[in-house]
């Protein structure tokens, strides 16, 4: 052994800093420290770079992007429609597919689930903190035919040993470009964060057999590891385990923002969505932009937000809310 070098390698590793995601005007630019960048919609010109991911999702205001930014050299590269980046103890995976490659929604899902899962497990940083789902025809088909229950399906038979702890917080939204198209992509660490549920309802994992076949899998926030932010999952007006004020957009508004404000409060993060909570509104009705937008300029207007038309995966819930709650 090398004098000198034994104490250094029995210090504890320090908790990674957390990634900062910011909202910035235009289309993404991106940095030696960008760990991951969005752009939305299909106006926005491709970008050849791991990091950065199409989210097909149109956008309902100005044009913004996403970008995570993380201390540390970042490698990326990509494997087959698999895509990841990596530095500071933090992982940017994801995996665009299409259906039709895949024998349907339900493979599809599967096939995107056990792509991630086999590359987490792998890494040093396989715990999955935050994922996000994007399908077409989210609401096609009746019953336990529905497009959405085929992806719960297929996402918990994909999930590998990485997701056998605990579920990470998530957002599925349907999207209204190429009908096939699936999208996947996470963020993971190197370290447990710790999962956060919602007084207000039913964990979904426990929601009854009316909802679908396989209840979905995910927690409604994670707290990460730093716990200095807490990553919320998409919201609704959802209260135990029913959809509350089916076809009004106001009341929905109301209860998504009790939801919020509960899920604060459940993970110990101040109240209120200030500069601090950079969020992301999915609208189903176009007509409803700007009473999601009245409401988000009345009740969190430093909050920066997102709009975009997305469907819910429920079809009497017509607006849904995620993103993130820095400590501030
Ligand atoms: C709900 O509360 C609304 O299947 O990953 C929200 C967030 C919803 C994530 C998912 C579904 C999902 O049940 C729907």
């Amino acid at each position: 052994m090398l004098p000198g070098s034994d104490m250094r390698e029995h210090a504890p590793l320090a908790t990674p800093a957390s990634p900062r995601v910011d909202y910035r005007e235009g289309y993404a630019a991106l940095s030696p420290r960008t760990l991951a960048a969005f752009d939305f919609g299909a106006a926005a010109p491709e970008q050849d770079d791991p990091r950065w991911l199409r989210v097909v999702l149109e956008p309902m205001g100005g044009r913004q992007s996403e970008i995570w930014e993380v201390d540390g050299e970042i490698e990326s590269s990509r494997a087959g429609d698999l895509r990841w980046s990596r530095g500071g103890g933090w992982l940017f995976a994801a995996v665009t597919c299409r259906e039709d490659q895949h024998g349907g929604t339900e493979g599809a899902a599967r096939h995107a689930y056990e792509q991630l899962s086999r590359f987490v497990a792998a890494a040093d940083e396989r715990h999955v903190q935050r994922i996000w789902n994007y399908l077409g025809a989210i609401n096609a088909g009746s019953g336990d035919d529905e497009h959405y229950k085929h992806f719960c399906t297929g996402r918990i038979e994909g999930m590998g040993e990485v997701f056998a702890h605990g579920f990470p917080a998530a957002t599925a939204i349907g999207h209204h470009a190429d009908e096939a198209l699936l999208q996947v992509y996470l963020l993971a660490t190197d370290r447990p964060g710790t999962r956060v549920e919602n007084p207000r309802q039913v964990s979904a994992w426990r929601y009854p057999r009316q909802y679908g076949r396989t209840p979905p899998s995910f927690a409604r926030a994670t707290l990460l590891p730093a716990g200095d932010v807490l990553a919320i999952s998409g919201t609704a007006a959802v209260v135990g385990h029913a959809s509350a004020h089916a076809g009004d957009i106001d009341a929905q508004l109301a209860e998504t923002l009790r939801n919020l404000d509960a899920l604060l409060a459940a993970g110990g993060l101040p109240p209120g969505f200030d500069r601090s909570a950079p969020l992301k509104a999915y609208v189903r009705r176009p007509e409803h932009a700007a009473a999601v937008a009245g409401f988000a300029a009345t009740h969190f207007p430093q909050a920066p937000l997102i709009l975009l038309h997305g469907d819910i995966c429920r079809e009497e819930l017509l607006v849904e809310i995620d993103g993130w709650r820095f400590r501030g």
